[in-house]
Formats: structure tokens, sequence, C-alpha cells
């Protein structure tokens, strides 16, 4: 520490030090938990009563919540935190009321995982490291309302976690009314005869079992037995979105396997129109929403019906309706249901030996088949370049169009999980297909003649044709032709005749499936509902609730080997048997029940934390209305209402951000809430990166132990290479915000974060860089305060022109800078002001003084609030106005302008950069030069870019 107890030192006993900074902010950290000063009014509490309060528009300022993970925070972490206290803090000083907090998303699995191997209760650890990572935030100064905040484990929160389940459970989708509805009103359609049920019988004539099926199919929240991820060797099945791209679990890097499993899943897919649609009303990254549309995926086109003897149809779901005259064969997903019927016992006559592959009856090669589909991943099966593998199914269906027999096949190119499952092959203008008939010789007809000059026999081609800029060829029927129609018009020609003959109709289509919302884990919030003895499930009343994770002897899951997709998961909450079996009061008398024994996700407490912030300690509500309105609702400029400004990390984009898009939707068409979105405003911070250096052979050395010599890096004297790469334990390279605060202080460490670069780009640690920082306070401080005597040494006097000018400009920029979160800039405004006061000299004015505290309190707030006090004012600096420019002192620089007449440059002009394109092209026309260049000749066009260029083009 080479800022301390130097001989300097010892003549300047008040200079800011690291000492000090600790002083200062230990006090000032207590002085404002004392006192609340972070506690943001509710408008039906405290704003009540306060009508100037009550006046002030709000901001709802929050950071995406963070795991309170075993490892606690690195630098890296508060980079967020930090930025959205700034911002926060410059709120509150521009007239906001700032609702402000963070709480802990701390269901999941670390915290199992560390217990299966330590022996340790996962709720013991996970309160250890919350306690940890509150005293490392805490050191931070983060201008939180403490009173708001909670971790997603607390029973008074997850109360409610569960209430939600019940009103998704207890819901409906109305397509007609294009909402979620009570449950009880779709039972009163049907009692009423208005609904029809599936079978057409009366709903009176059904008996409890029945009526819970077909409310099964409705319900917003059900269990159903369709093929999910299993993960043996995480003992628990996933999300799609928890799949990676190529078919290993997110977490843990396991193998991911489809099984039949039953299951709860929540419904999104029947919002998957309003998430896409309402995204266009939300101030999010473009590249974030372009994901969830990714995800999402919608396709317009048809569905269509090919008929098979003796089986009824195929349907097919197509983008390519167009094209249906060249459909000569057709393919179903190994796993589709309709396989089992559509196969004869044996091979029809002359069946081509490939089509076969070998096998002695359709039904052998099916059932070899699906086995070897089944120990792929999605991804891998549709890998393009991959061969094309598949079995002939003996079963052949009619091309509703030509007329043709064509032979249906089971391949893995084509995923149950997508459309209908079955597609119509057209070998000529798709790739897949036409891979798939190469390797077993089937027929290709050309339907969309080629642009280019191959010709139209596709027996000749290399690949598909797939332009849409092209006409269509060799498609008629006695009632429709397509011939010579473009691929748009043609699509709807067919699609109208189809929907004529009955046999398909246009159609959209989404990627998007519904979310499997069960895990097989002990870590997370228990399912509110109970089964009788026939299975049936009820929901528990609210009056249970919270129905509290009990103790198991055993919490961790039963893992398997990883590559047995064989394998049954088995849940942790099924062991304790006397939580399991109970005798309940459901209204109708005690009668026994069985609980559900798997968990909720751990997305599910991420979900609505951000309501739950409004109104924390609220017993009977979710959330009060009002409060809820004041904070979330719809206004101008945020049709859907949420938080004014979230920040977090990109890597959430179709995970957690769906997620409470979707719960969001549901909740507000219950009525329970005013929004139909969380989050208005969403901004990704960058990564803060550091450097790996790993030894010969490939292992990460500690980062703090490398020297430098002559541009090459050793650790214990062996050459190590360098690379950048993610801050973090395994890497050896984290720096805690512990050491950095315990170095400089925590002011120091914000300055430094905010100023590395714009914050949304990733940027390299460098702590050899932070004493900047450090100086920069050091001297903003030695402006202000005598270092021997510890006086204020601001004098009453006005300030000369010069730093006037130099205050309002900075006033002026560092608050535009803060507003549009630019805080590396601000810092900037604010150096090079501490700078040009140093340079003249000189005791301070009180006015620049003060105002120069200001500026510097969202960023330093534990010093400018000492230096407020100092400067002898009572109120916390946390309550000031932020300073406003003078106008009149915030004189315009000018800017360069080039004026190019027929592309080349003829004049320069100095002009205000604020200038308007009118006043420019003016000034540009009256210029000498130009009006020589012109010669008299008459202007065709003048382009203007103010303020940099004007381009003009002469008749
Ligand atoms: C005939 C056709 C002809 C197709 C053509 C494409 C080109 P997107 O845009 O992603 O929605 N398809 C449909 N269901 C499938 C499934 N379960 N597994 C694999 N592929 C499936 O893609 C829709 C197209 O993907 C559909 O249009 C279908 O192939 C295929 F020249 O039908 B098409």
């Amino acid at each position: 520490m080479s800022e301390t107890n130097t001989a300097a030192e010892v003549a300047a006993p008040h200079r800011y030090t690291a000492a000090m900074a600790a002083d200062i902010e230990a006090r000032w950290q207590d002085f404002w938990d004392a006192e609340g000063t972070y506690e943001a009014p509710n408008p039906t509490g405290d704003l009540a009563g306060d009508p100037a309060l009550a006046a002030r528009p709000k901001k709802f300022i929050m950071d995406m919540f963070p795991y309170p993970s075993g490892s606690g925070l690195h630098v890296g972490h508060p980079l967020g935190y930090i930025a959205t206290d700034v911002y926060a803090r410059h709120q509150r000083m521009t007239g906001h009321n700032v609702l402000h907090t963070l709480g802990f998303d701390a269901f999941g699995l670390p915290a199992e995982q560390y217990a299966v191997q330590t022996g340790t209760h996962p709720r013991i650890s996970t309160e250890a490291n919350m306690e940890n990572m509150k005293a490392q935030l805490r050191r931070l100064g983060l201008g939180h309302d403490k009173r708001r905040s909670f971790a997603t484990i607390d029973a008074e929160y997850y109360k409610w976690t569960q209430w939600i389940f019940l009103q998704i459970f207890n819901s409906w989708y109305d397509t007609e009314a294009g909402r979620a509805r009570p449950i009880a009103e779709l039972v009163a359609q049907f009692e009423s005869g208005e609904r029809a049920t599936p079978d057409g019988r009366a709903w009176a004539a059904l008996d409890a079992g029945e009526r819970a099926d077909v409310l099964g199919q409705y319900r917003l929240a059900y269990a159903s037995d369709a093929p999910v991820n299993w993960s043996p060797g995480l003992g628990t099945v996933l999300a799609n979105e928890e799949v990676t791209a190529d078919g290993r679990s997110e977490r843990g890097n396991f193998p991911v396997f489809k099984a039949k499993l039953r299951q709860w899943n929540m419904r999104i897919t029947a919002y998957a129109d309003r998430l896409l649609d309402d995204l266009d009303g939300l101030d999010w990254p473009e590249a974030i929403k372009l994901q969830q549309r990714n995800w999402i995926g919608r396709s317009e086109g048809a569905r269509v019906d090919f008929p098979v003897d003796g089986a009824g149809g195929i349907t097919v779901f197509t983008t390519r309706q167009d094209t249906l005259f060249g459909a000569t064969y057709m393919v179903l997903a190994p796993e589709h249901d309709l396989v089992e019927r559509i196969i004869p016992a044996a091979w029809p006559e002359g069946t081509h030996p490939v089509w076969t592959g070998g096998h002695a009856s359709p039904a052998e090669a099916v059932t070899a088949y699906r086995k070897q589909a089944a120990a792929k991943s999605d991804v891998e099966r549709q890998a393009e370049a991959k061969d094309k593998t598949g079995v002939f199914t003996g079963a052949y269906a009619t091309n509703p169009v030509s007329g043709e027999k064509v032979p249906v096949f089971i391949a893995d190119y084509v995923l149950m999980g997508y459309g209908t499952g079955a597609i119509m092959a057209v070998p000529a203008h798709d790739s897949r297909d036409f891979a798939f008939a190469r390797a077993f010789e089937l027929p290709m007809r050309c339907v969309v003649e080629p642009s280019d000059d191959r010709g139209t026999d596709p027996s000749t081609w290399e690949d598909a044709f797939s332009s849409y800029e092209a006409k269509l060829v060799n498609s008629a029927n006695d009632e429709v032709s397509l011939d010579g129609l473009g691929v748009v018009d043609a699509k709807a020609r067919i699609t109208e005749w189809l929907r004529e003959h009955g046999v398909g109709e246009g159609t959209v289509n989404f990627r998007l499936r519904d979310w499997l919302f069960s895990r097989q884990r002990y870590w997370g919030e228990p399912f509110p509902i109970v089964y009788d003895e026939e299975g049936i499930a009820h929901p528990l009343p609210e009056s249970m609730l919270p129905l509290e994770l009990p103790e198991v002897e055993d919490y961790s899951p039963r893992t398997f080997d990883p590559d047995d997709a064989d394998t049954q998961p088995e849940t942790p909450l099924s062991r304790n048997a006397d939580w399991v079996n109970v005798t309940l009061d459901l209204g109708d008398g005690p009668k026994k029940y069985r609980r559900e024994t798997n968990t909720m996700p751990n997305w599910a407490g991420s979900c609505w934390y951000e309501l739950r912030y409004l109104d924390p300690h609220n017993e009977r509500r979710l959330v009060d209305p009002e409060v809820e309105q004041y904070w979330m609702g719809p206004r101008d400029g945020q049709p859907a209402g949420g938080v004014d400004l979230y920040i977090g990390g990109a890597e959430h984009a179709v995970l957690h951000l769906l997620y409470a898009r979707f719960w969001s939707k549901v909740l507000h068409d219950l009525g329970h809430i005013s929004s139909s979105e969380p989050f208005h405003k969403l901004y990704n911070q960058g990564m803060i990166q550091a450097f790996v250096y790993r030894d010969s052979r490939g292992i990460a050395v500690p980062a703090a132990e490398v020297e430098e010599r002559d541009g090459a890096y050793y650790h214990q004297g062996e050459k190590v290479s360098r690379v950048l790469g993610k801050m973090g334990k395994s890497l050896k390279n984290a720096v805690t915000p512990d050491e950095i605060c315990g170095e400089y202080g925590a002011d120091t460490l914000r300055l430094y974060e905010m100023a590395m670069g714009p914050l949304d780009v990733s940027r390299p640690w460098d702590t050899r860089a932070v004493v900047g920082q450090f100086r920069l306070l050091q001297r903003l401080w030695r402006n202000i305060v005598d270092e021997e005597t510890g006086e204020v040494t601001v004098v009453d006097t006005e300030p000369d022109e010069d730093t006037l000018r130099a205050l309002h400009k900075a006033i002026d920029g560092v608050g535009q800078d803060m507003a549009g979160m630019r805080f590396n800039t601000a810092i900037a405004k604010v150096t090079e002001l501490n700078n040009h006061l140093t340079k003249a000299g000189g005791p301070l004015a009180r006015s620049v003084a003060e105002r120069l505290v200001l500026l510097v309190a969202p960023l330093a707030p534990h010093v400018a609030e000492e230096l407020w006090r100092r400067l002898g004012h009572t109120g916390s600096v946390v309550h000031q106005d932020f300073p406003v420019a003078d106008p009149a002192y915030v004189v315009d620089e000018t800017v360069t302008c080039v004026v190019q007449v027929k592309g080349k440059v003829r004049a320069r002009l100095e002009i205000s950069p604020s200038i308007s394109d009118e006043e420019l092209e003016a000034l540009a026309l009256a210029d000498e030069n130009v009006v020589a260049a012109l010669g008299g000749a008459g202007i065709r066009k003048v382009i203007v870019r103010a303020p940099k260029l004007v381009n003009i083009v002469p008749a």
C-alpha cells in the first residue's frame, strides 16, 4: 500500500488515503442504514399524505438479482449494480421518486450440488452465501431500499410463487377473447352447453376423471405425458431453453434424451402471438428482441392432409404449399403416433432394398430405427451436411393435388416437436429432402422453374433449387393450375383450393413449445397440488399456502449413468412419506391425498420478483393494485407498463425474460396487475474480462503470481501464455471487490468500474489502473480540504468567468451523460473540471465547490456525503437537487462542416454543433467559394447532414 504512511502523509494528516476512505465509507454506510436514506415511499402509505412527493415522477430501477454463489463476488459482478446505483442516484437528484433494491434468486442447482458434496443442507449454505454477499455489496455503498429485499427461498415469498402457480393452473386461454380467463368460466360454458365437450356428451354425464382430463386440455398449467428432455446425469428433466445447441444440459453439460414422462407444463404457446407483438413497444436491445423473435419462431404456411389407405390421414405443416405438386414422398418423425397405425405386416411387393434397411418387416425396421434416433439430440438430427438416414414404413399416402401414391418414411431429420411432426417432402426444392431422396433413390419433380441455367431435370442437379424468385411449372390438375404463377401467388391460390376441398388450410406455426415446468430436485418451490385416490390433481386452497419445503433424509437428486437413456427420475421429496401422504379437507370433508413431489424450476422465483419489490410485506395480496399501478402501470411511451430500467447480462434473452413476460401477461389478464410487460427498458451491460495465464499443459496459473518481462509472461520461472477471458475462480484470475475496497475504498472502485468504457462494451480488468481514479478523488479532496489542518478551504467569493464556463459546461455534460448512462464520459468531464480547478489554484468559491460535490455524488457517494457535510450542510447529499447549467455559460463549441459541390470539397464552415439543417443549408449556399464553384448553375439537390456535411448537386 504505497499511499499510506509515507513521509508526505505525516506532513498531511488530512489527506484522502485508503484509511480515510475506509473510515468515511463505513461511517456513512452506517448512517444511511440508520436513517433509511434510500427507502422509497409508496403512494398508498408515505406518499398519500405528502402531495409534493406524490407529484414526483417515479423511476423503478432494477438489476437482475444475483444467485448467492459460494464463491462470492468478483469485481465483474457489481458492474451492473454500480451502474444502476449511479443512475438511480442521479434520478433521485433530478426529482424522481426512485425505487431501487436487490434481492436474491436463491433456489437452484449449485447449492444442491454443494450440499451433495459436503452434506450441508442447501438452506444453510445458501444463507451463509447470502450473508457473505450482502456484506460485499454493502461495502460498495449501493443505495438500496433494504426493507424491500428478500430471497426467493423465503416462505413468505414463495407462498406467492405458489399462489401464482394456482392462478395459472386455474385459468385457460380464451382464443376468441385473446386472453386468459378463470377456469370456472370455462366450466360454466361446458355446463350450459355453450361449449361442446370433446366427445359431445353433456358435462353432467362426465365423471370426475373425464372432467379433469377435459380441463387439462385447457388449463395454462397442466400435466402431460409428452416426450421431454431427460438428463440422467443431472437426475432431472429440463426445459427446451435449458438444453444447449448440441443437445446437452446447459448446467453440467450432461447428455439429454427424449423420454416420455408425466410432467407439468405451462401453456406459454397460447401467448406466442402476444409475446411476439408486444416486443415492438419495448425499449430493449434489438439483438435480444431478435433472439426472442427467433425463439418464438413464427412461420406462416399451411396444413395439408394426405390420406392413407385405411388409416385416416397424415397432416403435414409446410411453408411451401406452392410446391405441393412436387411432393414425391412423406416423412414422419420416428416417434410419431401414426407410425404404429400405418405400418403393414409385411413389406409391399417389390420394395426397394435400400428402403428397408435390410430389415425383415416394417415393424422391425421401425423399432430398430427409433432406438437409433432416440440417442440423438434435435440439433444432431437437424444438422444440414450430415448423411440422411431413415427407413420406409411400408405405407403409402396420396398426394391430394396430384392423386399420386407417395411412400411414407420415418427419418430423424423430421422432429416430433415442430409443426405436426410430419412433412411432405419436395426433394427438388428443399435441400434436406434432396439429400434424402438421393440416398434413397426417390423420385424428384421440378415444380419451380430454376432461374439459373441448371435446367428442369432435378436428377442432373447438385442441390435443390429453393429460390422464391421464380415461376411455378408442372403444377396443374383438372381443377387448379399454378403454372406461371410466382411463389407468393401460387401459395395463395393453392391454399384457397385446399380449404375449398377440406384437405388443408392456411396456418401459422410457432417454434415455441410449452414450458416444461417440473424438476426432480429438492431445492425448489413445492407444487401446491395434491392427488386424490383416483389420481386427479387438486389445487390446494390459498389458506394452505405456503406449502413449505419439508425436511428429507437425503436431498440429493437421484442421478444415473449420464448415457443411460432408459433410466427414470426419482424425486427427493418422494422420500418423505409422512409429507407425501396426507389427509386434508379441501372443502368436501377429510380425505386422503398424495402430494406432488416435483419442484418448480429455478426460473419460477425470478418470473415475478419485480412485483414483490413493490409491496414485499403484503400478507393479503401479491401486490396492492394501487402500488403496482404507481410503479409499474402503463403510461405515455410505455404502453404495457413495466420497470423503467432493467440491467443485466445478455445470456437471459430467452429464458428468464421470456418466462417473466409470460407470467406478467397471465397476471394482467386475470386482473391482478395493470402492467402486461415486466420490463419496459432493458439494458445489457458488457462483461469485465480478465487475462488468463496458462502453463505449457494448458492449466491456468494464478494471475496474481505472474510476472511480465519484455512483453512475455512468467510463472515461477516458466513461460506462460496470456489470453483475455472470463474472470472467475476456476481461471485463477478473480479479483474481489473487497481487495480493491481495502486498497483504495469503494468510491475508487465505483469510479474505476464506471470509467472503464461504455457500459455495454466488455472491458479487461487492470488492477494497476485503479489508482488513477483514486488520484482523482485525492485531487478533489485537496481542492476542498486543507490536507494539513483538515479545514475546508472554500471562500465566499464569486468565481471568475473562466471557472464559470468550465463549471457549467461540466454540469451540462455530466447531467446529459448520466441520463444517457454514459458514465465513462461523465467521469471524464468531472476529471476535466477538477483539473481545471486545480490548475487555476487558490481556494475554490463555495458555489463551485458545492456544485462539484453534487456532480460527483452519484458516482462516489461516500466522499461526496463527507464533503457536503464538511461544507456545512445538515441534509444528506443523496436528496439534493442535481446542479442545473446556466446556458449563458454553456457556449457551444464550433465544429467544422464540409461543403461539397459535385462531390468535391469547396468550403469548410466553422459552425455551432446544434445548427439546424435549414440554417446550415443557407450558410453553405451563401459561401463565396461555393457560389464560385456553382458558376451560376442551378441546384438540383442539397443533401444536409447537420452539423458535419452539406452536399450540393448542381442541375
Ligand atoms: C415442404 C417444403 C418444400 C418445405 C420446400 C420447405 C421447402 P420453418 O420455416 O422453420 O417453419 N418441416 C415442417 N415440420 C417439420 C418438422 N417437424 N421437422 C423438420 N422439418 C419440418 O420450416 C418449415 C418447413 O420445414 C416446412 O416446409 C417443412 O418442409 C419443414 F421447398 O414443406 B417444407
